[in-house]
C-alpha cells in the first residue's frame, strides 16, 4: 500500500440513497483513512450508518480489483488497460458487426445511480452500441413506481415524494426505512426523521406483514397478506368516495379522470378487500378517514409494494389516495423535487408534454414481453440468451456496469448458466464477484473515494432540493483510471469508428450544450451552443457535463443571465453542500402530460385496475394456499455487495429463513434447524430463525448472499457465504406494464432438512 496524501475532504455517500455528507481524513499512513458523519452537512447535519463508515477499508480491501483482467478458459490474467480494450473490441466488435447490434446487450447495476460518470457515460456507451437489449436492476426495483407516476403526471422521474419533514402522517406500505434508509425518499437520518415526526405528534403507521424495526418505532403496525397492497389502497381510495371524504384541494382544478377511477373502484368495498389482504375492514375505512382527517399525509409504497405482480397498480394507488385526500402538491403531502441539475420535468414547455408511451415500442424475442422505458425485463435477460432462436439469433454478448444480476435477478441458476454460454461479456466491477466471474474482460471500477461525485439521480428524489459537488478525497492510483474514462474507452474499442475518446467527450458535451440551448426552460435557452461550450472549456468529461447542466439548469446562472445562480465552480466553493430549500408546489408546471393535466384515469392503469378486480374475485374463492416468500434488507448489507468488508461482516447480517412460531411447529422445525426451501424454479437449504412478529403463512429471506462460488474473489464474504434467495424467485410471473419481477410473496415449501 503507498503513503496516502494528509487531507480532509468532505463528499456524498454514494452507498444507498439517503445522499449523507461524509468527511474523509486520510494520511499519512498506508491504509489511514477515516470516514465520518460531516456535521457541517445541511442536509444530513453529521448523520452516517455504518456502511458509510466502512468505506475506508473498502478502499483498502485487497480484493478490490485494481488492474483490468481477462480470462482465458478458467485461468484469469492481470492485464495492462491498452490489452484490456484492445481484448473488449476483439470480443464485442465482430459480433455488432455480424450478428447485428441486438447481438450484444446491456446490464446496469444499481451503483451506476451512485456514480456521476458511470451514470453519464453509460448512456453514451448504450446510444453508441445501438442496441435495443437494455437492462437493469430498476426492473427488480422501482420501475412500477415510474411507470405509473409517468401516466400519471407524464415522465418518467415525475415521482411523488413524501414530504417527510413536515408530513402530520406517514403510511408507510413494504418499506423498511429504519433499515433501508429510504428509497424514492431521499432523506439522510430517517430514523431521526421518523422520529421527529412522532415528537411533533405525527402519526406513523406501517404496512408489513413482518414486525419491522420501522413497524416497531410506529403507532401502529398492520399485517397485510404479502403481493395485496394495491387492494387494501383501493379499498382505502373506494372508501374516501363513500364517504365523500374525497377532496383533492388545490390540485382539483389540474385532474382528468376523477369519474372513471370512482367507477374503477367500485369493486374494492372494504369488506371484500379485508378478506384478501387480512386487514380487516373497520381498519381500511379507519385508515382512509383518518388520512382524509390529518391537516395533511402522504402514502408512501416501496420493495414490498413494487416486487408485486400488481407492482403498477399499487404505486398507481398511493397517488391516487395522496390525490383524493387533498395531498397531491401540498407541504406534508407528497410533492416533486426541483433538482438543480435538471430532469425531464423541469425541461421543455413548462405544464405540457408529450407524456410516456407505455407498453414500449420494442419486445423481446423469447417472451414478446414490452419494453419500458427503453428497457427489457431483466427477468428476461437468462432466455434470451438460452433460448436461440430457429436462425441462431440470441443474445451473444454481454457489457454489465456495477451489477450483480447472478444474485440480485430471478431465477439466478439460470442466468448464471446463460452467462457462461456467452461468445462475449466485458465487465465493468469492483469485485470479481458471482456474475463477473463470467466475464471475460474485467474492468476495474476506481474506489468510491477515488472519484467526484453528484447526485445526479436522488436529487430528483430528495425531501429537500439541494446540491452538493465532490471531489476526489484520494487521487487514483497509479495505473487507476477513473470509470468516465473507462467507459469511453470501452465505448471506442467495441464501436470504432476512428473516434478517440477525447472526440467522442466532444461530441457528448456538444449534444449536452445543444440541448440546453433548446430548452425553453433553461435560462440559457436560445444562447449558441459554441458560447456554452466556450464557457466550460476548462472542465473535462463528467465535470464538463455537470457543469453544463447545473448552469442551464432550474437554479442555474444561465451562462452569466443569472449572475446570482448556480454554477460549479459555486457549489465547489460549497463542500458541504448547497441546501436549496423546502420542496415547492410546482403544480401545474411539472405536468408533461399531454392534456397538461394530472391523469387519475388513464386507460393503461384502469385496465390495471380491471385485472386486480379479477385477482380480488380470485383470491376470495380460493383456499388459504401454504407458504409465501418475502424478503428482507439488513442494516449492514447492500443489496450483494460490501459483503467483503470486515467491518460489515457477521452479526446482525444473518442470512436466516424467519419464519413464524406458529407454522414451525406445524412443520416439525426448530429455531436454527436446517430447513429446506423450495419453489417452482429452485431449492436451497438455511437455518431457521423462528420470529414472533412475522404474519402466519410467509417466511423471509433477505436477498444478495450466496458468496460460495470458488470462481470468485471474495475472500472475507466467503467466510459466511448465506444463500441466494433469488435461486427460488422465478423469472415467470411479472408485473405487465413495468416488467418488473415478483420477488415477494413467492409460493413455497419449506420442511426440516433430516440430520445425516
Ligand atoms: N429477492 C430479491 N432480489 C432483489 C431485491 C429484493 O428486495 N429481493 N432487491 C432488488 C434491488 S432493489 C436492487 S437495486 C437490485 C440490485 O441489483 P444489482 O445492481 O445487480 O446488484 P448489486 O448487488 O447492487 O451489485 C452491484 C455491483 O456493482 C459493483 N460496484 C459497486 N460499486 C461500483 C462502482 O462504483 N463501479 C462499478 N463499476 N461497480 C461497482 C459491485 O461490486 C457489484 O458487483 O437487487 C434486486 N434484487
Ligand atoms: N441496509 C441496506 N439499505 C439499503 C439496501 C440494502 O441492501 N441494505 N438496499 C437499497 C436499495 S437498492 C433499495 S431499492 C432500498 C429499498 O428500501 P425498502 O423498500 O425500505 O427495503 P426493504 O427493507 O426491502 O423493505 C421492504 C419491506 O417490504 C415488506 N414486504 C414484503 N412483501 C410485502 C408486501 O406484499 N406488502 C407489504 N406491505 N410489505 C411487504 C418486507 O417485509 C420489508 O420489510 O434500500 C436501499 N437501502
Ligand atoms: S445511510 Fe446510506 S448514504 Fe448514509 S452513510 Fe449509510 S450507506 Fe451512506
Ligand atoms: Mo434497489
Amino acid at each position: 500500500m503507498t503513503v496516502l496524501p494528509t487531507s480532509t475532504t468532505h463528499r456524498t455517500c454514494p452507498l444507498c440513497e439517503a445522499a449523507c455528507g461524509l468527511t474523509v481524513t486520510t494520511g499519512p499512513g498506508p491504509g489511514d483513512i477515516a470516514v465520518r458523519g460531516d456535521a457541517e452537512d445541511p442536509f444530513s447535519r453529521g448523520y452516517v450508518c455504518p456502511k458509510g463508515v466502512a468505506l475506508g477499508q473498502l478502499h483498502s480491501d485487497p480484493d478490490r480489483l485494481r488492474a483490468p483482467l481477462v480470462r482465458r478458459g478458467a485461468e484469469w490474467t492481470e492485464v495492462g488497460w491498452d490489452e484490456a480494450f484492445a481484448e473488449a473490441g476483439r470480443l464485442l466488435a465482430p459480433l455488432l458487426r455480424e450478428h447485428g447490434r441486438d447481438s450484444v446487450g446491456v446490464y446496469l447495476g444499481n451503483p451506476v445511480v451512485h456514480n456521476l460518470g458511470l451514470g453519464l457515460y453509460s448512456r453514451v456507451l448504450i446510444q453508441a452500441l445501438g442496441t435495443g437489449y437494455r437492462f437493469s436492476a430498476s426492473t427488480v426495483d422501482q420501475m412500477p413506481k415510474q411507470v405509473a407516476c409517468g401516466l400519471m403526471y407524464g415522465t418518467e422521474l415525475s415521482v411523488t415524494i413524501p414530504d417527510l419533514d413536515r408530513t402530520d402522517y406517514l403510511l408507510v406500505l413494504g418499506a423498511n426505512p429504519m433499515v433501508s434508509n429510504g428509497s424514492l425518499l431521499t432523506a439522510p437520518d430517517l430514523p431521526g426523521r421518523l422520529r421527529a415526526l412522532r415528537l411533533r405528534g405525527g402519526r406513523l403507521v406501517v404496512v408489513d406483514p413482518r414486525r419491522t424495526r420501522t413497524a416497531e418505532i410506529a403507532d401502529e403496525h398492520l399485517a397485510i397478506r404479502p403481493g395485496t397492497d394495491a387492494l387494501l389502497l383501493a379499498g382505502i381510495a373506494r372508501t374516501l368516495f363513500d364517504e365523500g371524504l374525497a377532496d383533492p384541494g388545490a390540485a382539483a382544478g389540474h385532474l382528468n379522470g376523477l369519474p372513471e377511477l370512482r367507477e374503477a373502484l367500485l369493486p374494492f368495498t372494504p369488506e371484500a378487500v379485508a378478506a384478501a389482504t387480512r386487514v380487516p375492514a373497520d381498519t381500511v375505512r379507519r385508515l382512509a378517514r383518518e388520512l382524509a382527517a390529518a391537516p395533511s399525509a402522504a402514502v408512501y409504497g416501496r420493495i414490498g409494494t413494487t416486487t408485486t405482480a400488481f407492482g403498477t397498480a399499487a404505486s398507481w394507488l398511493v397517488d391516487v389516495v395522496n390525490t383524493l385526500t387533498g395531498n397531491l402538491d401540498r407541504p406534508g403531502g407528497v410533492m416533486w423535487p426541483e433538482p438543480a441539475a435538471g430532469s425531464p420535468n423541469t425541461t421543455g414547455e413548462a405544464g405540457r408534454g408529450r407524456g410516456v408511451r407505455i407498453p414500449g415500442s420494442r419486445r423481446t424475442r423469447v417472451r414478446g414481453l414490452p419494453s419500458v422505458f427503453g428497457e427489457f425485463p431483466a427477468a428476461a435477460l437468462a432466455e434470451e440468451i438460452d433460448t436461440p432462436a430457429p436462425d441462431g439469433t440470441r443474445l451473444r454478448g454481454l457489457v454489465t456496469l456495477a451489477g450483480n444480476p447472478v444474485l440480485s435477478t430471478p431465477n439466478s441458476a439460470r442466468l448464471g448458466a446463460a452467462l457462461a454460454s456467452l461468445d462475449a461479456m466485458v465487465s465493468v466491477d469492483a469485485y470479481l464477484n458471482e456474475t463477473t466471474r463470467h466475464a471475460h474482460v474485467v474492468l476495474p471500477a476506481a474506489s468510491p473515494l477515488a472519484r467526484s461525485h453528484y447526485d445526479l439521480v436522488f436529487t430528483a428524489f430528495s425531501v429537500r432540493d439541494q446540491a452538493h459537488y465532490s471531489p476526489p478525497s484520494l487521487p487514483l492510483p497509479d495505473g487507476g483510471l477513473d470509470e468516465a474514462e473507462v467507459l469511453l474507452r470501452l465505448t471506442c474499442a467495441a464501436v470504432g469508428g476512428g473516434l478517440t475518446p477525447d472526440e467522442l467527450d466532444d461530441l457528448t458535451a456538444a449534444d449536452t450544450a445543444r440541448r440546453i440551448s433548446a430548452d425553453p426552460s433553461s435560462p440559457a435557452f436560445g444562447r449558441d451552443p459554441l458560447e456554452l461550450l466556450a464557457a466550460v472549456a476548462h472542465r473535462g468529461r463528467q465535470e464538463r457535463l455537470l457543469d453544463l447542466m447545473l448552469r442551464g439548469g432550474p437554479y442555474g446562472d444561465g451562462f452569466g443571465a443569472e449572475p446570482e445562480g448556480l454554477t460549479l465552480a459555486v457549489l465547489e466553493a460549497a463542500p458541504h453542500g448547497l441546501d436549496l430549500g423546502p420542496l415547492r408546489p410546482r403544480l401545474p408546471g411539472v405536468l408533461r402530460t399531454p392534456s397538461g393535466r394530472v391523469e387519475l384515469a388513464p386507460p393503461q392503469l384502469l385496465a390495471e385496475a380491471g385485472r386486480l378486480a379479477a385477482h380480488l374475485a380470485e383470491l376470495s374463492s380460493a383456499p388459504d394456499g401454504g407458504l409465501v416468500l418475502i424478503g428482507r434488507r439488513q442494516l449492514r448489507s447492500n443489496n450483494s455487495w460490501m459483503h467483503n468488508v470486515p467491518l460489515l461482516a457477521g452479526g446482525s447480517n444473518g442470512c436466516t429463513l424467519q419464519i413464524a412460531p406458529g407454522d414451525a411447529e406445524r412443520l416439525g422445525i426448530l429455531d436454527g434447524e436446517r430447513v429446506s426451501v423450495r419453489s417452482r424454479v429452485g431449492e436451497l437449504e438455511a437455518s431457521a430463525e423462528l420470529v414472533p412478529g412475522l404474519m402466519r403463512g410467509v417466511v423471509s429471506l433477505p436477498h444478495g448472499w450466496g458468496h460460495d462460488d470458488p470462481a470468485t474473489r471474495n475472500a472475507t464474504a466467503a467466510l459466511a457465504p448465506g444463500v441466494n434467495s433469488n435461486l427460488l424467485t422465478d423469472e415467470e410471473p411479472l408485473d405487465p406494464l413495468s416488467g418488473t419481477a415478483v420477488l415477494n410473496g413467492i409460493p413455497v415449501e419449506v420442511r426440516p432438512v433430516p440430520c445425516s
